[in-house]
């Protein structure tokens, strides 16, 4: 008989979004119950809707219990699923995926998976990656053009480091918060928790948004900008602050390429051995001032050869170089100059904010130093995303917050091995990643491949073709733009296999579907917790809090049950998953015994340094990983490949202004944002979640709505360029007349509560991305234009009105 000491509570984390927030768990007579948020833990004040129902998603009716065939041909008809055992499962794979390896090379392979942003997936990514490059493939896809790039990659062009994807806004002790496209509120509720706290302790909050999301009804200056125009505003913010003198120019000179010459001719920075025969090609030249003359930097050293207060940072020199004099300009001369064309006023024109708000935005971001910054998906998801990126990135150096307290800092972590196998891939075979020809630059350089690239490889045999995918959750066909042609394309290869929790209109397509257990099942290790010091010090190994349901195994088990089928056991630790966790912890001094016997973690301790930049190593400042050892405000790695070396404007390129043609149609600007209640494509079939949010909507302003004979809740017809689908008219009266705002990922229905699904192809369907394209794309990045594309919303015709249900 079961006492009252049958209800127990356990120390866990949700792992359902990047939040990963700290919980405890209520398990009742070996039933997961609740779970609570646990406010001992560094991200535990407090748990959002969706961690409250994990209960209700581990229960669910509709989790995959088995693993499946496919029984019927690929394409938009019935997959005929028939149950098969793990070991025909695996063994299938296997030999699928050896077969095609050998025929046409393991590149022929993309290994993908679902966001960790979104999902449990950062128990597994890590490994998911070790895989893919023991097997040998080049191609990881992964949204990482989608809301990756401008946080972790991007960066690297300015600060050779991860800014603000690694170095984290230190929310505890900021004077000025500046959230651009970024809605903590909804995405990470330990971010909106600090930052809470951080505005009650008297910290300034900015906030670059089109809608009054979230924490931009609290914020000192919320900036409603234009979507697509945020390297207008940042470059605009840049000129205010430089005018004004608002900039730490110690920093800008001893830390950035602020003070290097640029040859007007050329756009390249001069080197040494311009100036003279026995001058070093490596080495930089900067101006005295004092001395009026050039004078060499050696990046190798990291400091200029005179006290940097001499050097320039504006005016035009003529230097003697060995073919003559030619005009230089410091490259900060360059920065102004460029910035200057925003003039407030002409911002204010092209991004809707007025310039009395740019004015004293710039002010706050100087007075209330130190400024930390987190940028994401409003940025990332536009044909012009890298160069916004970038005019933030040189807007943050001006203020000098780079890792100093209170700014974007590094946090120390807990020492471990690592385990992506970044050593198992050739340099041959990473060089054959999808996309890398066309933007030598961009995500395929890092072993990312665009969703697009993936497509268009699958469908067209550019630059060869994709044939297998093995993919770990990821909606593919639901989460790019062109939808149908995602579809096809997977439809195209010749093996694909799907692991998840759930079936959706991507698994449609595989060959194999593979039972995954919710995260709650399952063993996943976290070491660190990323947002602050106390953060990243905790080592948390979540135990199962119930048995898996049916077979489902955890995608690490399905990992290490598959590598030594494919022959690849010795990577793995010959499928010893407890062999593998050792070796990764060992650095840490923690071992596996103790993680399972303190399910809430153990801390190691850790201290945050400051300003790593300025230690020495050796005889030089550690500098920054880029060519000048020093934060590049001016990219000769962009100009080299044909880019712009400055960031600049470049208007959204299917925006009513860039496609004039278009804009009697579609005068609309459609951008989109991710909802409380679900992650991306998931939950719809969630009762408690569905209850809140029982349809697909579109906030439109009323004006907007009542000048089309819309009212709020009506049902209408949300049209771009490329189709139609619906949705319910939401009323915002905080945006802008002319922006709209949709939800992506509708597609589930919710049996429970009766309410329907919808179907992501055709005319009834609700799925934002069929009418959304991925291109035409950043040039750099290929990140897909998903927010700032032309369209018009109409009444949906009366007939139209009942929703035909869908499930998969
Ligand atoms: N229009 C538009 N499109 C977008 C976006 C947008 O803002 N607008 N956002 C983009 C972004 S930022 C992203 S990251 C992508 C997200 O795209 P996805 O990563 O594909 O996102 P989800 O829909 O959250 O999850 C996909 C699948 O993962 C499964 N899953 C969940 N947890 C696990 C797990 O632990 N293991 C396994 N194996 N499967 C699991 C779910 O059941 C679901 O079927 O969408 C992108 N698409
Ligand atoms: N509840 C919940 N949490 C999630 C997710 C989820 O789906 N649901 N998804 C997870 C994932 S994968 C990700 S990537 C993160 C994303 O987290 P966020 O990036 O915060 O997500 P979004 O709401 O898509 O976008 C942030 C804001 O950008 C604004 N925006 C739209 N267009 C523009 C623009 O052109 N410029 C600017 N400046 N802003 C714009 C939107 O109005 C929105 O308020 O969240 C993660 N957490
Ligand atoms: S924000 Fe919600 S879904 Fe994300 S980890 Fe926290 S409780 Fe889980
Ligand atoms: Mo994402």
């Amino acid at each position: 008989m079961a006492g009252p000491q049958a209800t127990k509570q356990v120390s866990t984390f949700c792992p359902l979004c990047v939040s990963r927030c700290g919980a405890k768990a209520t398990i009742n007579n070996g039933t997961f119950e609740a779970l609570h948020p646990d406010p001992s833990h560094p991200t535990g004040k407090a748990l959002c809707v969706k961690g409250k129902a994990a209960p209700e998603i581990v229960h669910h009716d509709e989790r995959l219990l088995h693993p499946l065939k496919r029984t019927n041909p690929k394409g938009a008809g019935e997959p005929g699923w028939q149950r098969i055992t793990w070991d025909e499962a695996l063994d299938t794979v296997a030999a699928r995926l050896q077969a095609l390896a050998a025929d046409h090379g393991p590149e022929s392979v993309v290994f993908s998976c679902t966001s960790p942003s979104t999902s449990a997936m950062s128990d597994a990514v890590d490994w998911v990656m070790r895989l893919r490059r023991a097997f040998g493939s080049p191609n990881q896809c992964v949204y990482m053009e989608l809301c990756g790039w401008g946080r972790y990659l991007a960066s690297i062009y300015t600060y050779g480091a991860s800014v603000p994807g690694t170095y984290m806004p230190d929310l505890d002790h900021a004077g000025c918060i500046l959230y651009w496209g970024y809605n903590p509120s909804v995405a990470r509720l330990a971010h909106a928790t600090s930052t809470v706290a951080a505005v009650g302790r008297g910290a300034r909050l900015v906030v670059v948004d089109p809608r009054r999301a979230g924490l931009a009804g609290r914020a000192n200056h919320w900036l409603r900008v234009r979507p697509g125009t945020d390297a207008a505003l940042a470059m605009s913010l840049t000129h205010v602050m430089i005018e004004h003198g608002w900039f730490d120019e110690d920093f800008v000179r001893l830390w950035t390429n602020a003070p290097l010459l640029v040859r007007t001719d050329t756009g390249r920075l001069l080197r040494a051995s311009e100036l003279s025969p026995t001058g070093d090609p490596t080495h930089y030249v900067a101006w005295d001032e004092v001395g009026a003359r050039p004078v060499a930097y050696d990046p190798t050293r990291g400091r200029h050869a005179v006290d940097e207060a001499q050097l320039a940072l504006s005016g035009v020199r003529d230097v003697a170089t060995t073919d003559g004099p030619v005009p230089c300009r410091p490259a900060f001369d360059l920065v102004a100059q460029q910035c200057r064309a925003m003039e407030p006023a002409v911002a204010e024109a092209i991004t809707g904010v007025p310039a009395a708000d740019i004015e004293q935005t710039a002010r706050t971001l100087w007075e209330s130093r130190p400024v930390a910054f987190y940028t994401w998906s409003g940025l990332e998801q536009h044909s012009n995303t890298t160069q916004s990126v970038r005019a933030i990135n040189q807007l943050y150096a001006l203020t000098g917050s780079f890792d100093t307290r209170g700014g974007n800092v590094l946090f120390p972590s807990v020492p471990t091995n690592p385990i992506d196998g970044a050593e198992l891939l050739s340099p041959e075979q990473r060089a054959k990643a999808v996309g890398v020809a066309q933007r030598p630059l961009g995500p395929a350089r890092f072993e990312f491949v665009t969703g697009e690239d993936v497509f268009t490889a699958a469908l067209d045999g550019h630059p060869y073709r994709v044939r297998g995918l093995v993919n770990f959750g990821a909606n593919l066909v639901m989460a790019h733009g062109d939808s149908a042609r995602g579809r096809d394309a997977l439809a195209a290869l010749d093996f694909f296999v799907h692991a998840d929790l759930f079936m959706n209109p991507t698994a449609e397509q595989a060959d194999v579907v593979l039972p995954v257990t919710s995260a709650f099942e399952a063993e996943g290790l976290k070491v660190g917790f990323e947002v602050n010091e106390a953060a990243q010090s905790l080592v948390q190994l979540r135990r199962p809090l119930v048995p898996p349901r049916g077979e489902a195994r955890s995608d690490l088990q399905i990992i290490f049950a598959l590598a030594p089928r494919l022959g690849l056991g010795g990577h793995f630790w010959d499928g010893d998953l407890d062999a593998a966790f050792r070796h990764q912890l060992a650095p840490s001094g923690i071992t596996l015994e103790q993680l399972r016997a303190e399910p809430a973690g153990v801390r190691v301790p850790l201290t945050t340094r400051h300003r790593k930049y300025a230690e020495v190593d050796g005889d030089a400042p550690h500098g920054f990983r880029t060519p000048s050892r020093k934060i590049e405000l001016y990219s000769e790695v962009l100009l080299e490949h044909g880019y712009p070396p400055l960031p600049e404007f470049d208007e959204p390129r299917i925006s009513p202004r860039s496609r004039p043609d278009l804009a009697e149609r579609f005068p609309l600007v459609l951008t989109c944002a991710k909802s409380l209640q679900f992650c991306e494509t998931q939950h719809r079939n969630v009762a408690s979640l569905r209850r809140s949010v029982r349809d697909p909507q579109v906030e439109l302003h009323p004006e907007t709505a009542s000048g089309r004979g819309i009212a709020a809740g009506d049902w209408v017809r949300l049209e771009t360029p490329h189709g139609s689908i619906r949705a319910r008219a939401k009323l915002n009266a905080s945006l802008d007349p002319q922006v709209v705002c949709g939800q992506h990922g509708w597609w589930q229905a919710c049996a429970e509560l009766d309410l329907p699904g919808f179907p992501p192809f055709g005319r009834d369907s609700a799925n934002l991305n069929l009418v959304l394209r991925q291109q035409p794309s950043d040039p750099i990045s290929g990140s897909s234009p998903l927010r700032a594309s032309v369209c018009n919303v109409a009444p949906l015709a009366s007939a139209e009105v009942t929703v035909p249900s869908f499930t998969t």
